[in-house]
């Protein structure tokens, strides 16, 4: 072949793998309980959502979907870097989200930083809850306030592979607006929502605007509290600001969809189960069940901690009103965009990442994960496997009742085998029926922590030690 000739070809070539790359949008909601989406418990729960009803329809509901831990910073952590939290210095709770060391180390690939490899544009747009410093003293970083205006942040988004930032650390710092790496602004907390929503908007239509593929992540703060529905939705749904909360980030979910670029891969979920701090209590006397069936609310070792809605869509490639019932979580996406992209991860990522692309593409006829391993609050585990969960504790491990300590004080095993195909509501603890089950999946679950990884590759190392039965402790405020 002519030298010409040859680089005609491989130029179609490279033209033609670049325009089969989808912008990848991952939509990320903040304490939203898998029964708050209405397709997903159309009996129990009161809470109207179109535009998540619409985009289920349109592409694959994952009913067996986990975030990697029951609360927020490390779910965000495993969904990043396809890596479970805690295999890091993070071996319960949550970064304060004021004023610290990053979780991320800086050498660690996110899925941010590998796409950007790949050529993408990236961004976060929202709330991040990784950790930070910034250029101002520790103890007003430390403030309930936020940062000062015109503060710079170090170590932030902006060092973790996103081109660009826009949104806030946490909850607690929600009133500091952040773009890149600087304190822009001081807003209302019920403002943050509408910005990040109107934020995106304009970012995609920036992004259609140019021949790049693009990766928006979008880590919505809500319906996290504090709960501030904007007047236009304040009373809309009949039972109280909570559900409220939840309209309203259905609709900020929609004006998104909406400005999308075709050829654009979107993923839908939650950071963990709905919270206590939405009145759980009181919405089920309401007839609302937050977490469906399950058991168990954010923290918690339970479903209800951890199971979350999650949707796919990816017009010609997704069957549209498809099921999958593969056990998955949130730390498959690094290596689903890598199967995507047909790219190869090195040995030290995405050490706990299976690609969901053959259930994407209905090509999947056995399951995906060997295992696939949960963590409450308080630090404690849980292994699935198939139709069995086992977890390590004799309560909740988390906010639930009862709490480990009052589990251990009440007498219950210290470990609880759940055979969730016959009993998904975890009622019954079968660990003296199935003893064989119980060894076989502590056996597992040790192999996975001493080998650094889940996932076929040379074995890696834990940040810290990790210890896998920890005492009876009551459960830490978030
Ligand atoms: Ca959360």
């Amino acid at each position: 072949m002519k030298p010409l000739l040859l680089l005609v070809s491989s130029f179609v070539l490279l033209h033609s793998s670049l325009s089969a790359k989808p912008n990848l949008l991952y939509i990320l909601a903040d304490d939203l309980g898998y029964g708050d989406v209405h397709c997903l418990n159309p009996q129990r729960g009161k809470i109207a959502t179109p535009h998540l009803d619409r985009l289920a329809a349109q592409g694959m509901t994952f009913t067996d979907a986990h975030s990697g831990s029951a609360v927020c910073t490390p779910t965000r952590y495993g969904l990043l870097t396809g890596r479970y939290a805690w295999r890091t210095r993070l071996q319960s709770g949550v970064l304060d989200g004021g004023n610290d060391e990053p979780l991320i180390a800086a050498d660690r690939l996110t899925v941010a930083g590998f796409l950007k490899q790949q050529g993408y544009s990236t961004a976060c747009i929202g709330k991040w809850h990784l950790g930070f410093q910034s250029d101002v003293d520790s103890k007003k970083g430390k403030d309930r306030s936020g940062l000062p205006v015109g503060a710079r942040i170090i170590g932030g988004p902006t060092t973790r592979g996103f081109d660009r930032f826009f949104g806030c650390s946490n909850a607690r710092t929600m009133s500091s607006l952040i773009e890149d790496d600087r304190v822009i602004e001081h807003i209302e907390t019920i403002d943050m929502l509408p910005r990040l929503g109107a934020r995106a908007v304009s970012h995609l239509a920036a992004c259609a605007k140019s021949d790049a593929r693009f990766f928006l992540y979008l880590p919505l703060t809500s319906p996290h509290t504090p709960i501030v529905p904007s007047a236009a939705w304040k009373g809309k749904s009949g039972l109280g600001d909570y559900a409220d909360f939840v309209m309203q980030t259905d609709a900020i979910v929609g004006e998104v969809l909406a400005a999308l670029a075709e050829n654009t891969l979107v993923f839908f979920t939650s950071d963990n189960g709905c919270s206590p701090a939405a009145k759980t209590a009181q919405l089920e006397k309401s007839s609302h069940f937050a977490s469906a069936g399950f058991r168990g609310y954010k923290a918690d070792i339970w479903e209800g901690g951890h199971r979350v809605p999650f949707f796919v869509r990816w017009p010609g490639k997704v069957a549209a009103g498809s099921k999958s019932a593969q056990t998955i979580c949130h730390t498959d996406f690094l290596a689903t965009c890598a199967a995507i992209l047909e790219a190869k991860l090195p040995d030290n990522a995405a050490e706990d990442s299976v690609s969901l692309l053959p259930a994407l593409l209905g090509q999947d006829n056995a399951p995906l994960h060997e295992q696939v391993v949960h963590h409450s609050i308080s630090g404690r585990f849980a292994i699935r496997q198939g139709n069995w969960k086992l977890a390590l504790c004799p309560g909740s491990g988390g906010w639930g009742k009862p709490g480990d300590a009052e589990a251990a004080k009440q007498g219950l095993p210290a470990v609880q085998l759940y055979d969730l195909s016959a009993d998904p509501a975890e009622t019954i603890n079968l660990h003296d029926k199935h003893p064989e089950v119980v060894q076989r999946l502590t056996k597992l679950l040790n192999d996975i922590i001493a080998n650094g990884r889940s996932t076929a590759g040379s074995p890696q190392k834990n940040d810290v030690p990790v210890v896998i039965n920890k005492p009876n402790r009551k459960a830490a405020k978030e």
